[in-house]
């Protein structure tokens, strides 16, 4: 007998919604090799179709982000009204200013002018393309760093760093929004212009309300604790977005949850502690590479892992978990917490999925689908999707 999950939490789980980047379902790969894949999309309509493949069986996933120029069309109004006709929409547009020559010493801190001024023009056409697929937020992740110690004036580039996103964010329309990711080290070694959550931050309070923080979860120092600074960008008001995945060395960009289910309980457990569940101020969206598994499946994987987790999270008994604290009672404190992570959500969530029109198991509802079989058989020929492309 399943215990069904409480008619509280499944309303909650009901409206959450999962963003797909487009690039899960493209090659990708290691800097020793990007591997090809039967069925990969040759194009960003392909990417679209198997985005919605996701949404189809989990029924949280019905926004797709795009990356530029990767995701570059002739009509991104035909792209928006074929992802109309999928059943989703075009979430978030990722920039991309690390893939020229010319940003090989930064883009929007580059020392010089017209390197900045491209960068910036690049912005402004991912502005254009929001304005016409009706995205709300621009992502910005820079690759801008240096190696060595002396390369780079490191004020100096953070000033830069500041006129550039100013000119950025001043060409948003009314109801657009700047997202500024943070990584702490890659493509550079030795210093990354954005590098933590403290300098996004400060980046983006400069520019003003609708510019916030991107935490990407596989962007930090092993052992840093993630759920501390999901909570103080919360309590700031200034979490914008989650680019989610998991790792366990660098930013190994895998499924999320399969590196350190624990770390995305606690994570979650602090998202709806600060209030960022189904709230419109903060995109979920997954940031991953699907290098040797199944990209499809392996997108709807990482929804489920998010959606298992926020019900996990849902369960943790805040009242019992207060007392104890306030009881200087860390044993049963910590008791509630594992209890609530503990707690296998699985079955009632299948039952719960069917009493919705949704399949039990989404996974096994893609596989039986034909789906995969399918875009194998069809997609022959052409430039299968990758990192540039
Ligand atoms: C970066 C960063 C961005 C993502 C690219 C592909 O490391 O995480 O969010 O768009 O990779
Ligand atoms: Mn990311």
């Amino acid at each position: 007998m399943v215990t069904a999950l409480p008619e509280a939490i499944t309303s909650q789980l009901a409206d959450q919604a999962i963003e797909l980047p487009s690039w899960a379902f493209g090659n990708s790969g290691t800097r020793f090799k990007v591997f090809s894949t039967a069925g990969t999309p040759r194009d960003p309509f392909e990417k679209v179709a198997d985005a919605a493949e996701v949404h189809r069986h989990t029924g949280q996933a019905p926004a797709v982000a795009l990356h530029i120029p990767w995701d570059r069309v002739d009509s991104f109004a035909d792209l928006r009204d074929h992802a109309g006709e999928h059943g989703v929409r075009i979430g978030t547009i990722n920039s991309n200013t690390f893939q020229q020559d010319e940003y090989k010493f930064g883009s929007l801190a580059h020392v010089d002018a017209g390197v900045r001024q491209k960068a910036i023009d690049h912005h402004y056409e991912c502005i254009d393309v929001m304005d016409v697929t009706g995205s709300r937020d621009l992502k910005v992740w820079l690759a801008d760093g240096t190696n060595y110690p002396g390369q780079g004036d490191l004020r100096g580039r953070q000033d830069r760093l500041a006129e550039s996103l100013e000119a950025i964010y001043s060409r948003l329309g009314p109801e657009q929004r700047m997202v500024l990711e943070y990584k702490f080290f890659e493509p550079a070694t030795y210093h990354t212009d954005v590098p933590d959550w403290g300098t996004s931050f400060a980046q983006v309070s400069a520019l003003g309300d609708r510019a916030k923080v991107c935490l990407d979860t596989g962007h930090h120092a092993p052992g840093t604790n993630v759920e501390f600074i999901v909570m103080q960008l919360l309590r700031l008001g200034k979490l914008g977005a989650f680019d989610f995945n998991s790792r366990f060395y660098a930013d190994d960009d895998l499924i999320v949850g399969a590196a350190d289910p624990f770390q995305l309980f606690r994570i979650l457990a602090e998202v709806i502690r600060g209030g960022g569940l189904n709230n419109p101020e903060v995109t979920f969206l997954i940031d991953q590479c699907h290098n040797v598994e199944a990209k499809i499946a392996g997108e709807i994987r990482s929804v489920l892992n998010v959606q298992e987790m926020t019900a996990r999270a849902l369960l943790l008994d805040r009242d019992a978990l207060a007392a104890a604290e306030r009881d200087g009672d860390v044993l049963t404190a910590n008791e509630v917490y594992m209890d609530a992570f503990y707690t296998d959500v699985r079955p009632a969530l299948a039952q719960w999925r069917q009493s919705r029109g949704l399949p039990a198991d989404p996974m096994a509802a893609h596989r039986a689908s034909g789906y995969q079989e399918r875009i194998e058989a069809d997609r022959i020929g052409g430039t299968q999707a990758s990192w540039g492309a």
